[in-house]
């Protein structure tokens, strides 16, 4: 089934021929589904004509097609492209076989009576032109349906290749953000790790394993204000090793920390952790914190690490180590109550332990 668009020209309509054109399409067997009657406007001749644009007849085509009224229609039937044509006969209705419209019914041109589309394009176009909406609405022929199928299923395999694609796609991203994640995942846990031991580096020692010293020292200063609110006695007690790099000058580097490790864990094993906290105040000299413990206990406390410093033997791969350490003692409430007092007297102790000959434990008498 085709559709195709006839124009009844001025002449057609001026002679009273719209009923002997219509009734030949009818006789013939096709159906007209649209008619209407019109006068063209130059604007719509024109487009309708634009393909002969240059041709010489073209102003006289134009000025005749808007002269008067035109009946357009649409006729439908079994090829009715191709049989429309050839019921209209050849453009020249001189050379138009008798038998046909223009044959028969005209002499003249552009004055040939009627136009009817000669494509499947041209009758879609001019149908769209003459016929708004009527396209869409009403007309789809089995050979356009076949078309619009052929093109929807392109349409489809076109869509389902994309489909494919972006399916394929998608996995690979789920892929490349699944590994993203784990790369994140592991920055993450490295992260973790260093913020670990820079945390650990902060609170302890490495070397020795005891607390560091600024660890220690914001701990005092807390401790000291709830020994001063609540009456908590407390002794600061101060080790100094002697001539720690004397004694250790026949091992090396690394031997001396695994002894000042040593001396880390053998004033742990002195003092009552975990009531008491040792740190790692310099080089060689370390802090102890012994809390509510009177000064006279603490005494024996700094005498006993003193004591049993000289007597240890520190052995590293094989190799002894002999030291002695001197030692002082602080007493809060009993010597001072001012904590930066307290520090400062403990270290002067210390200093005065150290000039007399090392060695021995200090405290005010
Ligand atoms: P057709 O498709 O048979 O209508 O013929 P064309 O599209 O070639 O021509 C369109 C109209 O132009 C014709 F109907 C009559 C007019 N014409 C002339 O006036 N002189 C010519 O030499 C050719 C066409």
């Amino acid at each position: 089934m085709q559709s195709t668009l006839v124009l009844i020209k001025p002449d057609g309509v001026k002679r009273g021929l719209i009923g002997e054109i219509v009734s030949r399409f009818e006789k013939k067997g096709f159906e007209i589904t649209a008619m209407k009657m019109l006068k063209m406007t130059k604007k719509l001749a024109e487009e309708h004509y634009a393909e002969h644009v240059n041709k010489s007849f073209y102003k006289e085509l134009i000025s005749y097609i808007t002269s008067g009224r035109v009946v357009a229609m649409v006729v439908e039937g079994r090829d009715a492209i191709g049989v429309v044509r050839k019921l209209v006969g050849a453009t020249d209705p001189v050379v138009a076989a008798p038998g046909t419209i223009r044959g028969d019914l005209s002499l003249d041109e552009p004055a040939n009576t009627i136009h009817a589309s000669d494509s499947e394009d041209s009758a879609e176009r001019e149908i769209r032109r003459f016929f708004p909406g009527y396209w869409d609405k009403k007309y789809v022929s089995p050979d356009e349906l076949k078309r619009k199928i052929d093109k929807l299923e392109k349409q489809n395999s076109l869509m389902k290749k994309r489909v494919e694609w972006y399916e394929s796609q998608s996995q690979q991203m789920e892929e490349l953000i699944e590994q993203y994640n784990q790369l994140v995942k592991k920055e993450f846990d490295n992260i973790e790790n260093v913020i670990e031991k820079m945390g650990t580096r902060e609170v302890m020692d490495p070397i020795t394993r005891v607390y560091s010293r600024d660890h220690m020292l914001n701990y005092i200063n807390f401790f000291h204000s709830k020994a001063f609110q609540e009456d908590i006695q407390y002794s600061l007690i101060f080790v100094d090793i002697d001539d720690f790099e004397k004694a250790t000058s026949k091992i090396d580097r690394e031997q001396a920390d695994i002894v000042l490790r040593d001396i880390g864990k053998f004033l742990k094993e002195t003092v009552r952790v975990p009531l008491d906290t040792v740190s790692r105040l310099g080089a060689n000299e370390f802090l102890i914190l012994l809390t509510e413990i009177s000064k006279k206990d603490s005494i024996s406390v700094a005498n006993r690490i003193n004591k049993t410093c000289a007597e240890k033997k520190f052995k590293v791969d094989g190799k002894i180590v002999q030291l002695t350490c001197t030692v002082s003692v602080i007493h809060f409430p009993k010597d001072e109550t001012e904590l930066s007092k307290l520090l400062e007297n403990g270290e002067k102790l210390l200093e005065m332990g150290k000039k007399a000959g090392k060695n021995m434990v200090m405290f005010i008498r």
